[in-house]
């Protein structure tokens, strides 16, 4: 039987590699997306085992040249595209927002355009986010699907653009568009710029007498965090489906960053009062202050549930950096 064709735009990033790595093992003919860059041996980091196997083909191109987004996919004709590549970061796109919203809005109408116009018949995920409900929150103190979207970041708002488009171009042309809505997800390989990364890249630093700070932002945001391993599961499970609907991936369970780092730093036995700091340059211009999802449509209709808890997720985390440090 032939091979099913997947294209992963941004192929190197933290989701899109556990997600190679998930379709590899299904047994598709797995393509990838990287752009750009004049360090390019830090382009494949996450996936370099993959490319050093031939498991993972990678070609260029970036959401911002929608020639090169229009030649891949009608090159490959794919069976299913998972458009992951964004500018991701919430606080950059305070700095950085028509950047944001011409890659992370535009870039996502030129996959569309592309699909429409040269392979209608591949099966679109798009990579939304809790982010888009800003402070919006229902009286049982849940996000899920039908939850008001209120974003209240540039990148928010940049993907709830480019979720409308993707709902405008499913009901019009009749694509196959699926958006899941995905609460924060982590893992080892999350950007150390993020919050649960950098807390344990830090603590573990300072464990092992390399650091002796650790300078955060606002410590009373609450996220529901999950691990990105079992959120790449869901994202092919929506695919899988007949017909393409919008699904919330999410653990349920809300935690402070305050209780990030006290579980963090108590894990290895630090007092995390003598080592964290407070810095207003991680403050953002408008915070997102609470977030936790439920996931029950993802559970009745596609049977996903997460494996991991905030803590075994940490723990993984933990040992990652532990053995990066301490490795001889
Ligand atoms: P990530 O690690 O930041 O990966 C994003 C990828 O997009 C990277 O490979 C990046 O390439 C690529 N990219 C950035 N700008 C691009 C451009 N102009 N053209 C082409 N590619 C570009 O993000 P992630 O955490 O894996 O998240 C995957 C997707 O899910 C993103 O769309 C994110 O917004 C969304 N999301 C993430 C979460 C989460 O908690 N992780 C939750 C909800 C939604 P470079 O490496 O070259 O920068
Ligand atoms: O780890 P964060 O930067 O993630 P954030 O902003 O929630 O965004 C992530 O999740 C979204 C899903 O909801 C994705 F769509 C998005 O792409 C990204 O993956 O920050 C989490 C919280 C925030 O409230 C922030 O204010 O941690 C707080 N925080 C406190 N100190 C900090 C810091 N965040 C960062 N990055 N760095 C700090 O020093």
């Amino acid at each position: 039987m032939k091979k099913k064709i997947a294209l992963i735009l941004g192929a190197n990033g933290q989701d899109a590699s556990y997600l190679a790595e998930l379709l590899i093992e299904k047994g598709y003919n797995v393509h990838g997306t990287i752009r750009r860059n004049s360090v390019p041996e830090s382009q494949t980091t996450r996936i370099q085992s993959l490319r050093d196997n031939n498991q993972i083909i990678l070609h260029y191109m970036d959401l911002t040249d929608p020639i090169s987004v229009e030649s891949i996919i009608n090159n490959l004709q794919p069976d299913e595209i998972y458009h992951l590549a964004a500018q991701s970061h919430v606080q950059i796109s305070f700095e950085l927002p028509k950047y944001t919203l011409d890659v992370n809005g535009g870039g996502t109408l030129a996959v569309l355009e592309a699909v429409r116009k040269f392979s209608p018949t591949s099966k679109i995920y798009h990579a939304a986010t809790s982010e888009m409900f800003g402070n919006s929150v229902d009286e049982d103190g849940y996000q899920r699907e039908t939850t008001r979207l209120a974003p209240v970041s540039p990148y928010g708002c940049s993907k709830l653009y480019a979720h409308s488009l993707c709902n405008n171009y499913r009901n019009a042309y009749g694509m196959f568009i699926t958006s899941g809505i995905l609460f924060n997800h982590e893992s080892p390989r999350r950007g150390i710029n993020f919050v649960t990364n950098k807390v344990v890249l830090e603590a573990v630093k300072i464990k092992l007498g390399l650091s002796n700070e650790l300078v955060l932002g606002n410590l009373n945001a609450m996220r529901d965090w999950g691990h990105a391993k079992d959120y790449v599961e869901g994202m092919w499970r929506m695919l899988q489906q007949e017909i393409p609907d919008d699904y919330v991936l999410a653990t349920g369970i809300s935690k402070s960053v305050g209780d990030l780092v006290e579980y963090v730093f108590g894990k290895l036995k630090l007092d995390y009062n003598e080592y964290v700091k407070s810095d207003d340059k991680f403050q953002r211009a408008e915070e997102l202050h609470f977030l936790q999802g439920d996931a029950s449509k993802a559970k009745e209709k596609l049977g996903w549930e997460p494996t991991y808890t905030f803590e075994t997720m940490l723990d993984e985390m933990i040992a990652h950096w532990i053995e990066i440090y301490t490795k001889k």
